[in-house]
Parts: structure tokens; sequence; C-alpha cells
């Protein structure tokens, strides 16, 4: 009963409009699951753990989103006008729990692509994994409120923002330290990647305070397509590019499958300089 869509009845738009995109979301995690999985190999062994990732998250995420978009469709009965409340509820809190997952996943992936290891690697996951449940958590107790209590939600989701902000320094700060020592393109792909990782993460926040500045039916159509839209740019959008990035490493360093899947000379003078110098990666 805590979640605000509960407290009201929907037409037939409304209601149709939050099954469709929590569809699509279902929808775009198989998607890229299969783009991951077939994909995987193009990369230097190095990075596809990163892909491997990618899949892992696509699982868990088209499986809370089905059981998102089953839950709200029994949640609501039709009766000849309106989609009217039935004897079950609708919860947003499922979402919470499948961040605990997602969240460190997602992060630990980009210090794979990065190519970062050993101790810098263990501080900095630790950093991530620490904040990003602290964030995630907050935020979890605070979307009780929304139906009761305006100001409870908005200090935890104060106090959970302070996480985020934590998060967020963490990552500009690890990518904008190692982007300059990337090769060709991956240095720019890798800054583009952590404003989609901006834009994408701050319309969770969003989603989590329309109780307050849209307290109507269509505000709850409005979250559900903010977390979709979400939900494809942090996970899929964002594995895709970093698989990209992976790709274009193991191809600057000589890996034949990359070079191949991404369509580069592999008789030019600078590759086979590159495979030279690192002959261990031809015999994979
Ligand atoms: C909450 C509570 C309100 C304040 C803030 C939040 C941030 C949530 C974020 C979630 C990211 C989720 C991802 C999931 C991927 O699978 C918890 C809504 C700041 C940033 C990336």
């Amino acid at each position: 009963m805590e979640n605000m869509e509960n407290h009201f009845a929907y037409t037939s738009a409304q209601f149709d409009i939050i099954t469709h995109v929590l569809t699509l979301g279902v929808g775009a995690q198989i998607a890229g699951l299969i783009y991951f999985v077939l994909t995987r190999k193009n990369s230097a062994p190095r990075y596809q753990l990163s892909s491997v990732l990618s899949a892992v998250v696509m699982v868990s995420a088209a499986l809370i989103l089905l059981n998102q978009q089953i839950n709200w469709t029994s949640a609501f009965t039709w009766d000849g006008q309106m989609w009217q409340r039935s004897d079950s509820t609708f919860s947003n809190g499922y979402r919470y729990v499948n961040w605990s997952i997602d969240v460190p996943m997602l992060l630990t992936q980009l210090l794979i692509v990065l190519g970062i290891t050993g101790a810098k690697f263990k501080k900095i996951w630790l950093g991530f994994t620490l904040g990003g449940l602290a964030m995630i958590y907050t935020g979890y107790v605070g979307q009780y409120y929304e139906t009761t209590s305006i100001p409870n939600l908005l200090i935890w989701g104060g106090i959970s923002s302070v996480f985020m902000v934590y998060i967020c320094y963490l990552v500009g700060t690890t990518i904008f330290r190692t982007a300059h020592t990337l090769p060709g393109t991956t240095g720019g792909l890798m800054r583009n990647i952590f404003w989609l990782l901006i834009f994408s993460w701050t319309l969770y926040p969003i989603a989590y305070l329309v109780p307050w500045f849209m307290p109507t039916e269509w505000g709850m159509v409005l979250r559900q397509v903010l977390y979709t839209v979400a939900d494809i740019t942090s996970k899929v959008i964002y594995g895709v590019m970093l698989s990209r990035v992976a790709d274009e490493r193991s191809a600057h360093e000589g890996y034949l499958p990359a070079l191949e899947s991404l369509g580069w000379d592999t008789e030019s003078t600078q590759i086979q300089e590159q495979q030279a110098r690192h002959p261990e990666l031809q015999k994979l």
C-alpha cells in the first residue's frame, strides 16, 4: 500500500502506457543479454568479464521488470470505465533490491575496462560497493514514506543523494585520471560514458521524488517512464559503450578477433608493431 501508484484509478491509456513501458524494459534487457553473450569473445580475455557482468545485469533486470509487469497488471481490475485497485498491491520496492546487485556490477565493469587492477582496484571497488549499497538502502527506507510523510521522503532522499554524489565523484576521478592514457578514441568514449552515467543515474532520484512534485495519475505514468528510460540507458547502452571501449582497446593491443570484428586493417604496420609487443595475445 505504501507506493503511491496504489492510490489512484487509471484510464485505459494511463494503465496501458505503464504496462507497455514495463514490457519495453524487459525486451531491452533480453536484447542486451543476447548482444553481450554473442559479442563477449570479440575483446581480449582481460576485458571479457565486463560483458559477463553486463549479461548478469541483463538477467537480473529482465526478471525484476517482468515481475513488475505482472505485479502491475494484477494490482488493478477493469470496471468498464477505469482500472480500479484489485485485492493485491503494486510496489516499486523490488527495484531497490535489484539495484543491490546491478549497481556494484555496473561499477565493477568500469574498473575492468579501464584496466585497473591490484590494490587500486580493491580500494575503488570497496568505495563503489559500500557507497552504492548505502545509497540504495537509505532510498529504500525513504520510499516507504512517500504517501505518509513528504519530509521523511526528502530527508532519506537527501542522505541517499550524499552517497550518490560520492560515487559520481569516484567514477569521475577514476575515469578522468585514466582517460588520457587510453589509445585512440577510447579516452573520449570513456568520458562520454561518464556523462551517460550521470544523466541516467539522475533519473532515479527524479522518479523517487514524483510523489512530492506530481502526486497524480499522470505522475505515476511519468515515474514508470523515467524508470524505463533510466534502466535502458544505465544498463544496456552503458554496457554496449563499455564493450566498444573493450573492443577498441583489444584491437590497439593487436588482439585479432577485435581487429576483425571492428573491420580494422590487420596488416597495418602499427598493428603489427603492437602484435610484436604483445605476442601472448595472438595465442589466445
Ligand atoms: C534513490 C533515492 C533517492 C536519492 C537517490 C537515489 C538514487 C538511485 C540511483 C539508482 C541507480 C540505479 C541503477 C540501477 C541499475 O541497475 C535510491 C532513488 C540519489 C542512482 C544504476
